[in-house]
């Protein structure tokens, strides 16, 4: 397919070998050997901002400062990697405001360790994971979070969740915005990690698009080991609403990133290693690879006349080459990020080993499907614009932003004028290039994954830190670095250092969020606790007291600061205690914990939450609970006794 290669400019071959000549020439605004000052587009002054210079810091400099007391305009929620948790900071302060567990064990909060995080931690594993986990502690404590998405109502946030994914664990979670608490995990059968993971945009959310990023045996059960032709790779849609799988489809190749469209009709990804290799060599024998197209139509009406398989326990369809569900487009080897416009026309996939993206027309799928044309013929630009392009955002303006991970950069160019040059037009898309620090992965900008993108931020997550900030030792922060793209340039204005690794944020305006300041007493995520104080015929609002059921001893208390509603209980060595605290004050703010001495027991409870644990009282002796969320002058005198009776010998 030599056309096909010409099209994409540099084979892979090619673009190894003129990494170092472009590295070389890139203080001089040269990507890909076309010089941009000779093109016209930029003066060489402009060919590098100097960020970091005096010079450079511009009039609008102070934009971004939010004087103490003030409120940031934009919530960023950030996925942190390994870490497993959600994290949400203010923009363009970029100031970390909270934390929210899901895929780790968090020692604040009790995540993990409370009754109430322990079923949603458990609910949604698969039977052989149950089975796994079982002398294991039950649950699993390691999550890789990658990609966080809020839900949406006719292409923007509509305020209800966050949807992420655990590239670690097959699971997918959603987190409630009116609280900021993870309330569903699953795990999705078949499938071997999640890693893209995005929703519908139109008409709503709807469904929530999971890619398998590895390919295995299905079932995977070690009948079939080293014999990767019988290997897949699963798309899974999962019903946001129920948090149950709706269906998986089957692909060629191991999928990589996703989006969706506006319409609601299509979804598409990113694919690497259609070679389906196993060794890095194999994965990059070839020098192309796809994008492939979902026809959510044709798969939910497959569904419905009961053309699938069920695996598992869900709906499994095939869509390797050559199904009706799917279409597979030729774009250049490897390629990672996919990002629809805010147009609700373009998407655009970005080359990583390429230097190129591809930007596909979304109007023209339709004919894509009906066999009316070629998948290329759905390609209608394909810019170069330097190496390593990871991820596109949108300014909503006619304008993307790419980062490119090897030049450390990210560019601005635009979508009409690429496609003129992709027709034959002289003209350079590229509009300018901003160095970052350094090698940035996820780019993003404020409201720039909706319809309502408003081109006044972006944030580049780069990777490395290297001598940005002081050291810290061998493991060093990343670097999250605010750019100002209001006016005609971008201009960085902010550093910010963040711990294991951001990957990926969404910058969701203050107004699409709305969150409680106390808890309400009917919220579902402590319904269970409700229920076994009612059976036990208590009122958890003013009721201390401990009810013993066999060896099971079930200890109801307040807390009002400074005070919890027991300042002693006892259990016999062997009981299994259930501790449940409910917080009566409704203070905003007023957060009390428990905690136990040497039990190794710690939880968080917020005003008018109600928060439970059960342990094992083994230990004989005094134990001391107390508060570990300071809410009162006398918090340190907030603390009781919990006396464990040996058992008689
Ligand atoms: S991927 S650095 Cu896990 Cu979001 Cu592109
Ligand atoms: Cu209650 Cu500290």
């Amino acid at each position: 397919m030599a056309s096909e290669e010409q099209k994409h400019g540099l084979n892979r071959r090619q673009l190894l070998g003129t990494t170092a000549v472009a590295a070389a020439a890139g203080a001089a605004g040269v990507a890909g050997g076309i010089s941009l000052k000779d093109a016209g587009v930029i003066t060489s002054a402009e060919a590098q901002t100097a960020p970091g210079a005096p010079a450079a810091r511009p009039a609008v400099a102070n934009k971004y400062e939010v004087k103490p007391g003030e409120l940031d305009e934009y919530y960023v929620f950030f996925s942190s990697g390994q870490t497993g948790e959600v994290r949400i900071v203010g923009l363009p302060s970029m100031r970390e405001l909270m934390r929210v567990p899901v895929f780790n064990r968090d020692s604040a909060t009790g995540w993990g360790q409370t009754n109430e995080s322990r079923k949603i931690l458990t609910e949604g594993l698969t039977p052989e994971s149950v089975e796994y986990l079982k002398d294991k502690g039950g649950v699993y404590t390691a999550g890789d979070l990658h990609h966080p998405h809020l839900s949406f109502t006719d292409g923007t946030y509509d305020g209800r969740y966050l949807f992420v994914n655990d590239k670690l664990n097959t699971r997918v979670a959603r987190i409630r915005l009116d609280v900021m608490k993870c309330d569903k995990i699953i795990q999705l059968p078949n499938q071997h990690t999640v890693h893209g993971l995005r929703v519908q945009k139109y008409p709503r959310t709807g469904y929530v698009f999971c890619n398998g990023e590895d390919r295995v045996p299905i079932p995977n059960d070690g009948k079939i080991l080293d014999d990767p032709k019988q290997y897949s790779s699963i798309f899974t849609a999962v019903d946001g609403d129920t948090m149950k799988v709706a269906w998986q489809i089957r692909v060629d190749g191991n999928l990589d990133n996703v989006d969706a469209d506006y319409q609601g009709k299509y979804a598409w990804a990113t694919c690497y290693n259609s070679e389906e290799g196993v060794t890095l060599a194999e994965m990059m024998s070839k020098e192309q690879d796809w994008v492939v197209i979902f026809n959510l139509k044709a798969i939910e009406d497959a569904v419905k006349n009961g053309e699938a398989q069920t695996v598992g326990g869900v709906p499994l369809l095939d869509g390797r080459a050559g199904s009706k569900f799917t279409r597979y487009i030729p774009v250049a080897n490897s390629p990672h990020g996919i990002n629809t416009a805010p147009d609700g026309i373009h998407f655009v996939a970005n080359g990583k080993l390429s230097p190129t993206v591809t930007v596909f027309d979304a109007r023209k799928l339709d004919d894509l499907f009906a066999d009316k044309i070629k998948p290329r013929d759905v390609v209608v630009a394909e810019p170069e614009l330097g190496l390593g392009p990871l991820h596109t955002a949108y300014d909503g303006k006619g304008n993307a932003y790419t980062t490119l991970f090897l030049d450390s950069q990210v560019v601005k160019w635009n979508i009409d004028l690429a496609r003129r040059a992709f027709a034959g037009e002289k003209v350079n898309p590229v509009i300018q290039k901003l160095d970052v620090h350094y090698q940035p992965g996820h780019n993003h900008t404020s409201m720039g994954q909706t319809k309502e993108a408003d081109g006044k931020w972006l944030i580049s997550l780069n990777k490395f830190s290297k001598d940005r900030y002081l050291n810290v030792g061998p493991l060093k922060p990343e670097n999250d670095q605010l750019i100002d793209i209001s006016g005609d340039r971008m201009v960085l204005v902010h550093d910010n250092p963040t711990f294991a690794e951001p990957h990926d944020a969404t910058i969701v305006h203050r107004s699409k969020i709305n969150p409680l300041h106390v808890w309400k007493r009917d919220d579902p995520f402590f319904a269970d606790a409700v229920q076994q104080a009612k059976a036990d015929g208590i009122t958890l609002e003013t009721d201390s007291e401990v009810i013993r059921d066999g060896n099971k001893v079930r200890v109801y208390m307040t807390s009002a600061a400074p005070a919890f509603g027991l300042e002693s209980f006892q259990v016999k060595q062997g009981d299994e205690v259930t501790v449940y605290v409910t917080n009566v004050d409704e203070v905003e703010d007023l957060t009390h914990g428990f905690a136990m001495v040497n039990y190794g027991i710690n939880m968080e409870v917020a005003p008018q939450a109600t928060a439970s644990v059960t342990f094992k009282a083994d230990r004989p002796g005094v134990y001391w609970y107390f508060c570990s969320w300071f809410c009162h002058a006398m918090h340190m005198e907030m603390k009781g006794r919990m006396f464990v009776e040996p058992q008689a010998s």
